[in-house]
């Protein structure tokens, strides 16, 4: 029998509903695989942030620490602006466990309709490695005469080398362990943004070399996001800062189908903290509380989860099954064409577990 305690963080919105579907299923899964939950959790969020002035307390990453991994749902508020929830939240949490690999695969399921005329199951299906703790989204920067008709706002991007090359090799690992195309994209605008991008653009040539067994590309941003959509095919690992992996699966996302399908996981792939898994969409404001959220994206991130905590079985169980709801196609939420309701796509993927 293993043992977890995960930190459950729900969040905002429709966050709140897709947990309890993700807690469904891994409680059904751990029941077959001698797996023990003890799921800790903490009303961290919008609601927090109203009645405490702070979207976590101030002990809360010290609280976070102590667990085996975070489960979280989604943060942000149509009251809120966005930077309170995810600056006070979710990157804190990124940046002081060290998670920075974000990884955020998206694959053409069968029963899934791309938008992209002519693309089969499987025919999409590419990871983005996402570096999770620089980049764009550093916590550098500042205002001079805020609110004044004089305000300055300075945003400053970060890349170490060391940050580059760290979140590249774990491109070029993910490369070899999925053993596919065997190839690396690096996103870069080392054109426009001719300082931390030449640190991105120099790690990777230096990196390539060490994995002469997989191939490499390199592409500005902007031409990614055209070729996502007109030769997705063509990826396979593709690694990013943090703003371009950020947009860049929102592509990958909807091109197979839905943001309710795409999982994710914040990881520290050296396990000296806890590593966070959630779904890449945000809280859904327009549909909270309607009960018709896709929990698929959340499911998929527990079957993450697992994986990392070193529970391949049970890993698999939940993805084939997730995937077998799908291909049925009895039992799917609006986004994906269906009438069925969160609760019973959690339902529909804890009855296929067997
Ligand atoms: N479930 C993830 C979530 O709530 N995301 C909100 C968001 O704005 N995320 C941006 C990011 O992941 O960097």
């Amino acid at each position: 029998m293993s043992e977890y305690n995960i930190s459950v963080i729900r969040g905002d919105g429709i966050g709140i509903e897709v947990v309890e579907e993700g807690i469904k299923v891994l409680n059904a899964v751990g029941g077959e695989y001698g797996i023990d939950w003890n799921w800790v959790e903490h009303p961290w969020g919008s609601d927090y942030y109203m009645e405490n002035g702070t979207v976590m307390p101030s002990d809360g990453l010290d609280t976070l620490s102590e667990s085996d991994g975070i489960f979280l749902g989604a943060v942000g508020h149509p009251d809120i602006q966005d930077h309170i929830t995810l600056g006070g939240l979710l990157l804190p949490i990124r940046r002081s466990f060290d998670q920075y690999v974000c990884e955020r695969p998206s694959v053409l399921y069968e029963g899934i309709t791309s938008p992209l005329e002519g693309y089969g199951p499987g025919e999409i299906d590419m990871v983005v490695v996402r570096e999770n703790t620089e980049g764009e989204y550093a916590d550098v920067g500042g205002f001079v005469y805020p609110d004044f008709p004089e305000e300055l706002g300075i945003q400053s991007a970060v890349f170490t080398r060391k940050g580059c090359e760290r979140i590249i090799r774990h491109a070029f690992e993910l490369a070899r362990r999925r053993n596919k195309a065997r190839h690396v994209t690096s996103i870069t605008k080392s054109n426009a943004l001719g300082y931390g991008m030449l640190v991105w653009d120099r790690a990777f040539d230096r990196v390539a070399e060490d994995y002469p067994d997989i191939e490499t590309g390199s592409l500005l941003i902007d031409a990614a996001c055209m070729d996502f959509i007109r030769r997705p095919e063509s990826f396979d690992v593709v690694v990013g800062s943090n703003l371009f992996g950020d947009i860049l699966t929102d592509i990958g996302a909807i091109i197979t189908g839905s943001m309710g399908l795409a999982p994710s996981g914040n990881i520290d792939p050296e396990r000296r903290y806890p590593s966070m898994f959630e779904p890449v969409h945000g809280s859904a404001p327009d549909i909270t509380g309607q009960g018709i959220a896709n929990p698929l994206a959340t499911i998929l991130s527990g079957a993450m989860m697992l994986r990392h905590l070193g529970e391949e079985a049970a890993a698999e169980s939940v993805e084939k099954a997730s995937l077998r709801v799908v291909a049925l196609g009895e039992t799917l939420t609006p986004d994906l064409g269906g009438t069925s309701r969160t609760e019973d796509v959690g339902d529909a993927v804890v009855a296929a577990l067997t």
